[in-house]
């Protein structure tokens, strides 16, 4: 297949269109780079060394003898030349991860605020507005997130992306339907990401564009089989206070004796999913499109669920660091159950990689390579959901 992987310069992207191109698919990136330049925003990089994008792309030629071809392009705001882009490679399906993916980030300021939601939103609706302007059959691929549902917590197991109810009419029978779950965001970014369910919703339905949309847990880790082959290929690996995620924050702390941050009592059960089963999972999706006709076909991207309580005391136990609990710069419930169905993608031969002892202290003995690199005066997460009110 000829895959378009839109934001193949970040953490999920990268690995996915290496190992895309190990399989023998033709791979083109497509980045505006903005992840490093808010690097360069925040005062911080990668814990481990990214290398540029050119010398990325040369160490896997050398690696594997398989080209890929990187364009610099913006796609929330050079829609001619996207759509143009499209005419000319006809790709058979596009991978789309190009979206400001930080909540914390996303609640820093206003401006934080508006950039998250006019880049996200942007970028989704000229994507799905170039595919139909195109005329190509094109399967689209979607990252989207878990936290599209919410974590109320109603005792309910969350269906994978549909819901079906009972409506009562006014003379008292009453009529069954499919709808998408409700949307419950906890975050300007997390909103974005239920604006696009909309957005796809739409569009399938008018334009019969066919689509993926997977509801993608926290992502943990850092290398694959790929990224692993040549130093110059290593993955991103983020553990700021805005981009870095709660598992691998806590294997970086662990390493250099920094007490575990948890938010409040920890009680948080989130659904997490290790960086190689993310490019596997996004393998199946494109080996698996939905049939011509068919509506947005959405899999939950998981393997396994847990509370933040429990990750922080099983690292503290195999590496002996301590625990904080500190008050929660977020405005999310303290403790709630979370039930997950995630059967399409293990149907289609999804076989998980647990949490297991040997893979954490493989990013354990990552973070200690480059633990020079950590500037611990960045690990604090110092973005509020609530502004204090001006007086
Ligand atoms: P990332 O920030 O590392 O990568 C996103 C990439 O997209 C970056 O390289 C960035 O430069 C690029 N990009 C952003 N806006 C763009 C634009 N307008 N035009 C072109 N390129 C643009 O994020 P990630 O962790 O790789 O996440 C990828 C996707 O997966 C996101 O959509 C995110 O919401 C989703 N996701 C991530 C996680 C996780 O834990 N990392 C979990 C669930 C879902
Ligand atoms: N948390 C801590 N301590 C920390 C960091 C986080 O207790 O040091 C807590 C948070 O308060 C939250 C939970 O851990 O309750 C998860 O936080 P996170 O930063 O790991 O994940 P989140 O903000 O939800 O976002 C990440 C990705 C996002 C993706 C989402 C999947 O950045 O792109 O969409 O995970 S999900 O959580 O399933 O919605």
């Amino acid at each position: 297949m000829k895959i378009l992987i839109l934001g193949g310069d970040g953490f999920c992207g990268w690995p996915t269109a290496l190992h895309l191109s190990k399989l023998g698919h033709e791979v083109v990136i497509i980045d505006n780079l903005s992840r490093r330049k808010i690097d360069v925003e925040l005062e911080v990089e990668s814990l481990t060394p990214i290398s540029h994008m050119s010398t990325r792309l040369a160490a896997w030629k050398e690696v594997s003898g398989n080209q890929i071809e990187f364009i610099s392009l913006d796609i929330a705001v050079e829609y001619d030349r996207f759509a143009q882009l499209l005419r000319d490679t006809k790709p058979d399906g596009i991978v789309h991860f190009a979206e400001q993916r930080a909540a914390p980030y996303s609640m820093k300021s206003p401006n934080h605020k508006r950039y998250t939601v006019d880049n996200n939103i942007s970028a989704t609706h000229n994507l799905l507005c170039a595919v139909v302007d195109s005329g190509l059959d094109i399967h689209l691929v979607h990252l989207g997130t878990m936290g599209v549902y919410g974590y109320k917590d109603y005792g309910a197991v969350i269906p994978e992306g549909y819901l079906e109810v009972e409506i009562k009419l006014p003379g008292g029978d009453k009529i069954e339907q499919t709808i998408l779950h409700p949307a419950d965001p906890g975050s300007v970014y997390h909103m974005t990401k239920t604006l696009d369910q909309l957005l796809f919703y739409f569009y399938n339905k008018n334009d019969r564009v066919r689509i993926t949309d997977l509801h993608q847990g926290v992502v943990w880790g850092t290398n694959t089989e790929e990224t692993s082959r040549d130093e110059r290929l290593i993955n991103r690996f983020d553990y700021d206070g805005d981009y870095g995620t709660v598992l691998n924050r806590f294997l970086i702390q662990a390493a250099i004796d920094f007490p575990l941050t948890v938010h409040g009592t920890g009680g948080q059960t989130r659904a997490f999913i290790h960086i190689q089963d993310t490019v596997r999972c996004v393998t199946l999706a494109l080996e698996n499109p939905p049939d011509h006709g068919s509506p947005v076909q959405i899999f939950n991207q998981l393997t396994e669920t847990h509370r933040v309580r429990d990750l922080a005391n099983l690292v503290s136990e195999l590496t002996g660091v301590e625990i904080q609990n500190i008050e929660n710069p977020r405005n999310e419930a303290a403790e709630n159950e979370l039930t997950v169905d995630n059967k399409c993608l293990l149907d289609l031969g999804l076989q998980p990689t647990k949490l297991a002892e040997g893979l954490i202290t493989e990013v354990i003995d990552i973070s200690k390579k480059y633990a020079h690199r950590c500037d611990k005066s960045k690990i604090l997460s110092r973005s509020r959901w609530i502004q204090h009110k001006k007086s």
